[in-house]
């Protein structure tokens, strides 16, 4: 395996015009034929060499000639041709096998259809090809196949002809006018119940909007429906961007390495982001399936028009794109509460990334295996590194960057830096500190020092970078940082500050006390904050910043302080002050949603984000005694909040979701006092939804409670059938707080629904026990690591992509204390002597053992 380096791109030699392919498909025999126009663009290259894996040659000609053997090589990853015509038509005939493709890369079946995943570098798994995102070409599709099986043949851009052939076979052909990467090439096949809709663009185009899903599944497609022609019109009318093709097609496959796949007017979706009822889709299933919809939808502009030059650029189409997704949630819900969820998700995953052994610039520089880098760095840091531009720009500027970013490079495959210099012209603000965010790994850390006298107030911050993998020190970074300073009770100063060196400091004339400083509004920066506030300071930030975000914030920080000093001392004695300002939340007057976040303490992962070589059980059990000691001193007020918010039939809307939120928050507390449990068994005999089905059975799993093994039996025998649903009863049953859990994991695994081959299934039980459960993932036998490694070694021969993912747990074991630490070394060190060990698991063991 050989590493490649950002630092050594070099343009094609080679581009190609158009490609022809047909694709004749069989389950264990496809045969695809590529026919395409190549020209030679660097007169000094010799020789075309394509990609190409696990591929059968069956034939090559050169302008319809056959081409003699001794003028092209065939390696298990390339095909390299020696071809003195400056300009010809090269047809490759190849032979895969998609049904033994467990891997789900390339072309492969789910159920009962055929599929593909090109991106990132799957496209040489259908044919040999220049398969790189910057060879951009014109695709035509000819799909074959048995009419009867696969009544629908799909490929990227406008259907152009269809008919039947010999055989009970049928075709149907495709072209799509705009020039591509293979990447987002696809084709499906398959036989499935279609949900039609249409658009009108703001330009008056009518567009088909077509979802297609498992026979059966048509009544749970109508909100991906909505969500897609939401999407259509906020991109409209936010970025003035319109569709431009005549169809838009979202597939729902069941087996899937990801979320979905934005492939040129043929998404192709992991059903979990499609399919929704009321009954069988909780709250988050349905604003996932919006984001999902969204995220993919807005890639046809900051994506596909305009696409990555390289895969280190990978965060170009990324983070841009899951912050345009982040602003569409905000727009459509509570952007307040969108803030705090996209928050929790960078403290408690992406910062336990960039403190381990694979953190990595947005930009990486370095990459064995390119899969490995759909990171939560790329993505959701690389949104944050957008979202400081909108704000160090504001929005209207932004809008500009953004405008002249199209104007320059549609149609074309580009930098990160092609998109801030568009920034940086549009609005004249300078971004060439800025572009340090780009190529610097690591959490900075702001300290704040306060100091005030003579009616002056002082703010002094100070950042501190990680030092880098090659050994240089950390470097100083353009930091936007939002203020308010609260005078009594009231905010009366708010300001962007700037830090951009080391060390800055601020002064604030014309106070006559020292004002209470809430810092980091709607968390303009994703660093880690350093700062003394007293308990006091921080209920005033609770009680009256204007930023939601702030006063959400402030709570947190108050809990985790606490949390810090069970972990120190499991005997100290929380004080009754905290009983107060907790009380103050349930008075306050907000909505629901935002009450049930600030109810919600900091999450395992994000206590130990903050603290150094912990121990996992100490985090487990000191947030356990933060979360008693509230529930025992307030039992009123959550009994009272749980019972007033019971809402009557289920309705998807913001305040019934909020609604929901808030008593779901109360009877996880209430769940942890013996005479309260009651209201776990009734909730889950009442519930006619699944959000509240699943937050009961959540109370029962995290508390073994003893009406746990009967819920589960209930439900399964309920949704045995439903494949999303039984995905959140394996989730559960993984989750169970018990001395039982490792026979219980045997059973499940042994369970005739339970396979690894299927991604969601896998996640559901290997990944939820190891994410959720740290009390037995960690416990001291290693068993919970045991487990977890044997199932990665199981899955290093199935599907590599998905083994890689579930490894993290294990290679970050860094944070941990040093028993622990040594555990998961013995289990990682176990799995560097697999027989087949693939590219994407080295890369991490290499990194974790280094
Ligand atoms: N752009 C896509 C990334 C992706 C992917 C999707 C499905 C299966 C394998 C994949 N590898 C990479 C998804 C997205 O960000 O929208
Ligand atoms: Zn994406």
């Amino acid at each position: 395996f050989t590493a490649r380096y950002l630092s050594d791109y070099q343009v094609s030699n080679f581009s190609i015009a158009t490609v022809d392919l047909t694709f004749e498909l069989a389950d264990t025999a496809t045969i695809v034929t590529s026919t395409m126009a190549i020209k030679r663009e660097n007169k000094n290259a010799k020789q075309l060499v394509l990609d190409g894996e696990q591929l059968k040659l069956v034939s090559l000609q050169i302008n319809q000639q056959d081409l003699p053997e001794s003028y092209y090589q065939v390696s298990d990853t390339q095909l390299a041709l020696d071809i003195s015509a400056d300009e010809f038509i090269l047809t490759i005939v190849t032979e895969i096998d998609p049904l033994n493709n467990t891997s789900l890369e390339g072309l492969f079946k789910s159920g009962g259809a055929f599929c593909t995943q090109c991106e990132a570098e799957g496209f040489r798994r259908i044919t040999y090809y220049l398969d790189r995102p910057d060879v951009m070409s014109t695709f035509s599709t000819k799909v074959i196949a048995d009419k009867k099986s696969y009544p629908y043949l799909l490929s990227n851009g406008n259907k152009t002809a269809a008919g039947d052939l010999p055989q009970g076979k049928h075709f149907t052909c495709w072209q799509d006018p705009h020039p591509k990467p293979c990447y987002l090439f696809a084709v499906v096949a398959g036989d499935f119940d279609l949900l039609e809709g249409s658009f009108t663009t703001q330009d008056k185009r009518n567009v088909a909007l077509e979802i297609f899903v498992d026979k059966g599944n048509l009544p749970k497609a109508h909100h991906a429906m909505a969500s897609l022609k939401k999407s259509m019109l906020w991109d409209e009318e936010t970025f003035g961007l319109v569709y431009d093709l005549d169809i838009y097609m979202i597939v729902a496959v069941d087996f899937f390495n990801m979320g979905a796949m934005e492939n040129k007017g043929l998404n192709v979706f992991n059903s979990k982001f499609v399919l929704a009822d009321n009954e069988s889709a909780t709250d988050t299933d349905f604003f996932n399936i919006e984001a999902v919809i969204g995220h993919e939808y807005f890639h046809n502009w900051t994506g596909n028009r305009v696409t990555c030059r390289d895969w280190f650029q990978l965060s170009l189409k990324e983070g841009l794109t899951v912050f345009r997704d982040q602003q569409f949630s905000a727009d459509m819900h509570s952007a307040p509460v969108n803030r705090i969820k996209n928050v929790r998700l960078l403290r408690s995953k992406q910062f336990a990334e960039d403190a381990g052994p694979m953190a990595h610039p947005i930009r990486p520089e370095k990459v064995l295996e390119m899969n490995n880098f759909y990171t939560l760095t790329v993505y959701e840091k690389g949104a944050e590194v957008i979202r400081m531009i909108n704000t160090l720009l504001g929005a209207a500027k932004f809008r500009k960057g953004m405008d002249l970013y199209f104007a320059r490079f549609d149609g074309m495959a580009v930098t990160c830096d092609d998109f801030i210099n568009a920034m940086s012209d549009a609005s004249g603000v300078d971004l060439v500190l800025f572009k340090a965010w780009y190529h610097q790994s690591g959490t900075p850390i702001l300290s704040v020092e306060e100091g005030f006298s003579n009616e002056q107030y002082q703010l002094t911050l100070t950042q501190t970078n990680p030092s880098q993998k090659d050994g240089s020190e950390g470097k100083a970074l353009h930091i936007p940082v939002a203020i308010e300073l609260i005078e009594n009770n009231k905010v009366i100063r708010r300001q962007l500050l700037e830090l951009t060196s080391e060390q800055q400091t601020w002064t604030f004339d014309n106070f006559v006390e020292k004002p209470v400083l809430a810092v980091l509004a709607d968390f303009s920066a994703p660093v880690k904050l350093s700062i003394n506030q007293t308990d006091q300071e921080l209920a005033t930030v609770m009680a009256f910043a204007d930023d939601e975000f702030c006063r959400w914030d402030a709570g947190q920080q108050l809990m985790l302080n606490y949390i810090k000093a069970l972990i120190d001392d499991s005997s100290f004695a929380l004080p009754n002050s905290l009983l107060t300002t907790y009380q103050a939340i349930f008075d306050a007057n907000t909505d629901n949603a935002f009450k049930a976040e600030q109810l919600s303490l900091p999450s395992f992962d994000e206590v130990v984000a903050e603290i150094a070589q912990v121990d996992p059980i100490k985090v487990v059990n000191a947030i356990a005694a933060v979360k008693l000691f509230l529930v025992t001193g307030l039992t009123a007020s959550f009994e009272k909040t749980f019972i007033d918010n019971k809402a009557s039939a289920y309705k998807y809307s913001g305040e019934e979701v909020g609604q929901r939120a808030l008593k779901n928050v109360c009877l996880s507390y209430l769940s942890l006092l013996e005479q309260q449990q009651s209201k776990v068994v009734e909730q889950y005999q009442s519930s006619d939804n699944m959000t509240d089905t699943l937050a009961a059975l959540a109370c029962s799993a995290d508390n073994n409670l003893v009406d746990l093994a009967g819920q589960l039996q209930h439900f399964e025998q309920k949704w045995h059938s439903t494949a999303l649903v039984m995905d959140k009863w394996f989730s559960l049953a993984a989750q169970q707080c018990s001395t039982n859990i490792f026979s219980s994991l045997d059973r499940l695994l042994a369970h005739p629904l339970f396979s690894l081959k299927n991604p969601n299934r896998a996640r559901s039980l290997v990944g939820n026990f190891s994410v959720n459960n740290p009390r037995y993932f960690h416990c001291q036998s290693g068993q919970g690591y045991q487990f977890l490694a044997e199932q990665i070694a199981l899955l290093n021969e199935i599907n590599p992509q998905v083994a890689s993912r579930l490894i993290t747990p294990l290679i970050q074991f860094r944070s941990f204390d040093l028993p622990r630490q040594k555990l998961m070394r013995a289990e990682l060190e176990k799995l560097t002597t697999l027989k087949n060990l693939s590219k994407d698991l080295k890369e991490k063991l290499d990194a974790a053992l280094a």
